[in-house]
C-alpha cells in the first residue's frame, strides 16, 4: 500500500475548509441550488473567458452542452497560467480552481472583471458544486490538464500534449446530490449569452445543444454592440430617429449608453453592472433619468420649443417611447434588492449624471433632427398627460355634482332604469328635433351633436376630453372615460348613434366609434352601442301602405314580392332617403325608432386591436375605407327586444 506523505500545507487546509463551506451551503455561492443557481454554474466559467476577452485576449467563447448535461466551456484567450507557484507548489490554474475567490480580483491589468463582486464567486465554487471537473490549457506551446472532483485534486495539472494555440477549455458535471435537477434550459442560457454579446462588443459567442435528437446552436457576435442591443429590442417597433444615440465615457467608473426612441408609449431601460443585469435599477439608473430629464428640457428651452409659460417636461413625459441600455464597469460594486439586483453604490449617480449630461447635451446640439424629433414625442406626451388630468379632474367634479352633470341638450326620458332606457346620439339639430319629438319619452332620450366633430384619431386625449362636441356624450353616458371608465354607471343599456346613410353620417359615426373604442371601450365589449338604420328608400302608392327600405337588396327583394302580387313597379313611386331631416317625426319613429320595426345594428368588435388599426385606416382621409368598415364590421340584427 503506497504510503502518502500528507504534507498538507496552510493552503490544502484553507482549501479543504473552503470547499467543505461552499457544499455545505451551495445557496450562498450560487443563489439557490434550482436550475437557476445551475445555470449561475455555467455563467460562472463564461464569465472568466468575458473577463479574458475584456483584457483584449479572447474574440470567442463556445459552450456546450453535452449529452448527460455535461456543460463544456472554451475561450480563445491566453490560457490560464500553469507555472507552478514557487511556495504554495501549486499552479495558478490549479489555485483559481481550488481557492475560494482566487481568480475574482479588480483591477489588475485588465481594468475590470465581470466575474467578480457578489455576483462572480469565481470558478473555485463551481469546482467545488461538481461532481467532476476537467481543465485543459493550452498556452506556451503545450497542452496541460487537471481534473477535479467534487472540488478535490483528482489528476493534478500535467502536460499531455503539444499545442501552438492558446486558450482554456473547461468541462464539468454539476452534482445533482446538491442541484434539484441537471436540467438547463437552452433558451434561458442563449438569451443570457446574446445580452452578454451584446455588452461585449466583438466577442463571438456561440451556443450549441447535443442534447436533442437535432443539436440546437446559435452564435452572437455584435460589432455595434450596445447599438446592436438597442436596434435588436426595437425591432419590431416604429423608431423615430433612425440610428441609436450612442454616448460612451471610460474613467473611473467606464459608462456606456445607446438611446433609441419609438412611437410606443412604454419605457424600456436595461441597465447593467460590469454585465450583470440590474433589473432592479439603482443609482446608475438614478443618474440616468436625472440627467435625461434635465438635458432634454434645457434643450427645449434653449431652442425655444419649450414656450417661457409651459411647465418643464416631466421625467415621465421624456421617458415615453424610449429604449435605452446603460451598461456601466465598477470596482467594488454594493448590490441590494430583493434578488441582490440594485446597483447601491452611491458615487455612481453623480458619475452617470454628468456624462450623460455632459456627452448628450453636445449629441443634441450636433443633431437638431433627432433632438427635435424626440421632442415633439415628450411635449405631446406632456399635453396628453395634462389634459388627461384635467379630464379627470373635470369628470370627477361633475360626477361629483350629481345635479348639474348633463348636457344642456340631453331631452332625457323619464325611465331612470338603465337596462330599459337608451340615448340616440343624433347627427344635427333638425333630426335631433324630429326625433325628440317622434320618440317614446319613457324610455327614448335623444342627445343631439351639431356640426363635424374633431377626428380623435389625429388629436390627443387633450383635445379629446376637453372638446366641447364629446363632453356631452361623456355626460350623458354618465360612466366617465379612460381608466375611470365605470361601465356600471352607464346611465343608459343602449348607446345609438343615428346618423345620415351619407358620407357626413358615416363620418360622424365612425368618429363616435373611434371615441367610444378609445375612451369607452367596455361600452363596445359589452355590446352597449347600437348604429340606428334609417330607411334608405321608401316605396308608395296611392291607397297603399308606405314600405320602407334598408339596403338596396331589401329595395329588389320588395319589388320582386310586390310583382309577385300583380303590381307592377312602374306603379310605384320611389323616394331615396338623402338624410333624417326628411322625415317627419312620425316616420323617423315608425321607420327607425320603434323598438317594432327598426333595425339596430349591434356593434361588437371581437379583436379590439384589429380595430384599432382599422379605426386609424378609418381615420385617414378617403372615405371610402370608412363605409366598407361600417358595412362589413357592423353586424345587423333585427332589434332583439320586442
Ligand atoms: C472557459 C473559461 O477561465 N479563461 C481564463 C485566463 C487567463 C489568465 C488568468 C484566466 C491572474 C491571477 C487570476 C493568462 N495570462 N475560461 C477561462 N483565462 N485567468 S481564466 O489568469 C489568472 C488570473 O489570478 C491570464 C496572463 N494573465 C492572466
Amino acid at each position: 500500500m503506497e504510503k502518502y506523505d500528507h504534507k498538507y500545507g496552510a493552503e490544502q487546509i484553507q482549501v479543504l475548509e473552503g470547499l467543505e463551506a461552499v457544499r455545505k451551503r451551495p445557496g450562498m455561492y450560487i443563489g439557490s441550488t434550482s436550475v437557476r443557481g445551475l445555470h449561475h454554474m455555467v455563467y460562472e466559467i463564461v464569465d472568466n473567458g468575458v473577463d479574458e476577452a475584456l483584457a483584449g485576449y479572447c474574440t470567442e467563447i463556445n459552450v456546450v452542452i453535452e449529452p448527460g448535461n455535461i456543460i463544456s466551456v472554451r475561450d480563445n484567450g491566453r490560457g490560464i497560467p500553469v507555472e507552478i507557484h514557487p511556495k504554495t507548489h501549486i499552479s495558478t490554474a490549479e489555485t483559481v480552481y481550488t481557492v475560494l475567490h482566487a481568480g475574482g480580483k479588480f483591477g489588475g491589468d485588465s481594468g475590470y472583471k465581470v466575474s467578480g463582486g457578489l455576483h462572480g464567486v469565481g470558478a473555485s465554487v463551481v469546482n467545488a458544486l461538481s461532481a467532476w471537473t476537467e481543465v485543459t490549457i493550452e498556452r506556451d506551446g503545450g497542452i496541460y490538464q487537471m481534473t477535479f472532483e467534487k472540488g478535490k485534486t483528482a489528476k493534478k495539472l500535467e502536460k499531455i500534449g503539444e499545442s501552438k494555440k492558446t486558450g482554456t477549455l473547461v468541462r464539468f458535471l454539476a452534482d445533482d446530490t446538491i442541484f434539484e435537477s441537471l436540467d438547463y434550459e437552452y433558451e434561458v442560457l442563449e438569451k443570457r449569452f446574446r445580452e452578454i454579446a451584446f455588452l461585449t462588443k466583438g466577442l463571438k459567442i456561440t451556443i450549441e445543444d447535443q442534447r436533442p435528437e437535432t443539436p440546437l446552436k446559435a452564435e452572437f457576435c455584435y460589432e455595434g454592440g450596445l447599438i446592436s442591443f438597442v436596434e435588436y429590442l426595437n425591432k419590431n417597433k416604429d423608431k423615430i430617429h433612425p440610428k441609436p444615440i450612442y454616448i460612451e465615457r471610460a474613467g473611473e467608473v467606464p459608462v456606456e449608453i445607446a438611446i433609441q426612441y419609438t412611437t410606443s408609449y412604454s419605457e424600456n431601460i436595461y441597465t447593467f453592472v460590469n454585465n450583470i443585469n440590474t433589473v432592479e435599477g439603482g443609482t446608475h439608473l438614478e443618474g440616468f433619468k436625472r440627467a435625461l430629464t434635465k438635458v432634454f428640457n434645457d434643450y427645449a428651452r434653449n431652442h425655444n420649443i419649450l414656450k417661457e409659460k409651459e411647465n418643464n417636461l416631466q421625467g415621465e413625459d421624456i421617458r415615453e417611447g424610449i429604449t435605452a441600455v446603460v451598461s456601466v464597469k465598477v470596482k467594488e460594486p454594493q448590490f441590494e434588492g430583493q434578488t441582490k439586483t440594485k446597483l447601491g453604490n452611491s458615487e455612481v449617480t453623480g458619475v452617470v449624471q454628468s456624462m450623460v449630461n455632459d456627452a448628450l447635451s453636445t449629441f443634441l446640439e450636433e443633431n437638431p433632427q433627432v433632438a427635435k424629433a424626440i421632442l415633439e414625442k415628450c411635449i405631446s406626451a406632456s399635453r396628453a398627460r395634462e389634459a388627461a388630468r384635467k379630464a379627470r379632474e373635470l369628470v370627477r367634479k361633475k360626477s361629483a355634482l350629481e345635479t348639474s352633470t348633463l348636457p344642456g341638450k340631453l331631452a332625457d326620458c323619464s325611465s331612470k332604469n338603465a337596462d330599459e332606457c337608451e340615448v340616440y346620439i343624433v347627427e344635427g339639430d333638425s333630426a335631433g328635433g324630429s326625433a325628440k319629438q317622434g320618440r317614446d319619452r319613457k324610455f327614448q332620450a335623444i342627445l343631439p351633436l351639431w356640426g363635424k366633430m374633431l377626428n380623435v384619431e389625429k388629436s390627443r386625449a387633450d383635445k379629446i376630453y376637453n372638446n366641447d362636441k364629446l363632453q356631452p356624450v361623456i355626460l350623458a353616458v354618465g360612466a366617465g372615460i379612460g381608466a375611470d371608465f365605470d361601465i356600471t354607471k352607464i346611465r343608459y343599456g343602449k348607446v345609438i348613434i343615428m346618423a345620415d346613410a351619407d358620407v357626413d353620417g358615416a363620418h360622424i359615426r365612425t368618429l363616435l366609434l373611434t371615441f367610444f373604442f378609445r375612451y369607452m371601450r367596455p361600452l363596445i365589449e359589452n355590446g352597449n352601442v347600437f348604429l340606428a338604420q334609417p330607411p334608405l328608400f321608401k316605396i308608395y302608392k296611392k291607397g297603399m301602405e308606405d314600405i320602407y327600405c334598408y339596403t338596396e337588396e331589401d329595395l329588389d327583394k320588395t319589388y320582386k314580392e310586390l310583382e309577385e302580387k300583380g303590381i307592377d313597379r312602374s306603379t310605384l313611386g320611389l323616394q331615396r332617403y338623402k338624410g333624417l331631416g326628411e322625415m317627419n317625426p312620425e316616420q323617423l319613429w315608425e321607420t327607425t325608432m320603434d323598438p317594432e320595426n327598426r333595425i339596430l345594428v349591434k356593434v361588437t368588435m371581437d379583436d379590439a386591436i384589429k380595430a384599432d388599426e382599422i379605426f386609424t385606416l378609418l381615420m385617414g382621409d378617403e372615405v371610402e375605407p370608412r363605409r366598407e368598415f361600417i358595412e362589413k364590421n357592423a353586424k345587423y340584427v333585427k332589434n332583439l327586444d320586442i
